[in-house]
């Protein structure tokens, strides 16, 4: 099997409040169809790439809220999507807004799959790192209401073997984590997806603003090297309903270089032909993590914190 992945980064620019369900699948399908025509693979969409980004709300109305998730994958109207899948062999990872029926309570979770080239899904992965706060701050000029509407992910940071490698998701916060890229790394991943909403404006910290792009390729280009894998960073960018987000989107090489990138704010697609086999010379060389990594010694210095000072 082909150790080369075309992926396309799927970036998509805003979505209205209003917009239905279909309309914006039909907006997916036609990156999928463009993506087929360049010959891709795998497509990656940003994060709750279903709906606008309703965390900058605070909703009073639980059955609002609601509206913005899906009970079933594929459902109702997102089952195009999967026939645009197999009908074309192009895989998909997709963000979106869950609600499951699980241990005898509904429960909601900022979500992403992915999906193979027979229109099968192959792999989900939960939030873990919610940006944001729970409770309505009616000084911001927009929310950013995760730990509201989303529980922790459950499910960890999972690999799934497909597109004849070894891949992990990862939603928009957790980019800024090295422990997601790390998590996957001891799990040899060779490929990691990530779909963000990152506006350019952070209430709490606006002297950071100026800064949204760098920390953005920073940190993707840090996971990519440190862990010899490449990383497809996707956004839904513009100005979604008053809120300025960066695009940006980015394909990074285990060297840590940027081979593929976006260059609007709008729905656009950048392709590069990743060879998976390009993160071995780092992972058998300075990121040969079984000869150097020192885990002992980590945790030594984790247990001594704050009890007995070192002699
Ligand atoms: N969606 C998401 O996780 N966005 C955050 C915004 C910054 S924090 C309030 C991000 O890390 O890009």
């Amino acid at each position: 099997m082909s150790r080369i992945i075309t992926v396309g980064a799927a970036q998509l620019g805003p979505i209205a409040r209003e917009a239905t369900r279909s309309a914006v699948v039909a907006r997916l399908i036609a990156l999928i169809e463009q993506a087929a025509r360049h010959g891709c693979d795998l497509v990656v969409f940003p994060e709750l790439a279903l709906t606008t980004f309703f965390p900058r709300w605070y909703l009073a109305d639980q059955v609002e809220v609601d509206s913005f998730f899906e009970r079933q994958m594929p459902g109702p109207e997102t089952g195009a999507l999967f026939d645009a899948a197999r009908r074309l062999g192009v895989g998909f990872y997709l963000g979106y807004a869950e609600l499951a029926e699980e241990g005898g309570r509904t429960r909601h979770f900022n979500t992403a799959i992915l999906v193979d080239k027979r229109g099968e899904i192959v792999g989900k992965y939960r939030k873990i790192h919610l940006p944001g706060h729970a409770e309505h701050e009616p000084w911001r000029r927009f929310q950013h209401l995760e730990k509201r509407y989303f529980e922790t992910g459950n499910l960890g940071f999972p690999v799934f073997r497909a597109f004849g490698g070894v891949l992990g998701m990862a939603i928009c916060n957790d980019r800024r984590w090295p422990e997601t890229y790390r998590v996957m790394g001891l799990q040899d991943v060779e490929m990691v997806l990530i779909g963000y909403n990152t506006p350019v404006h952070n209430p709490p910290a606006p002297e950071h603003d100026d800064l949204s792009q760098f920390h953005n390729q920073l940190v993707m280009q840090s996971g990519a090297y440190q862990n010899a894998c490449w990383v497809v960073g996707v956004a839904k960018a513009g100005l979604e309903e008053g809120v300025e987000q960066i695009g940006n989107s980015i394909i990074v090489a285990p060297s840590g270089e940027i081979v593929g990138r976006c260059t609007t704010l709008g729905d656009e697609l950048a392709i590069a032909r990743c060879d998976l086999d390009l993160g071995l010379s780092y992972k058998r060389s300075v990121f040969d993590f079984a000869r150097h990594r020192e885990p002992q010694a980590y945790r030594m210095i984790v247990d001594r914190k704050g009890a007995t000072p070192p002699p």
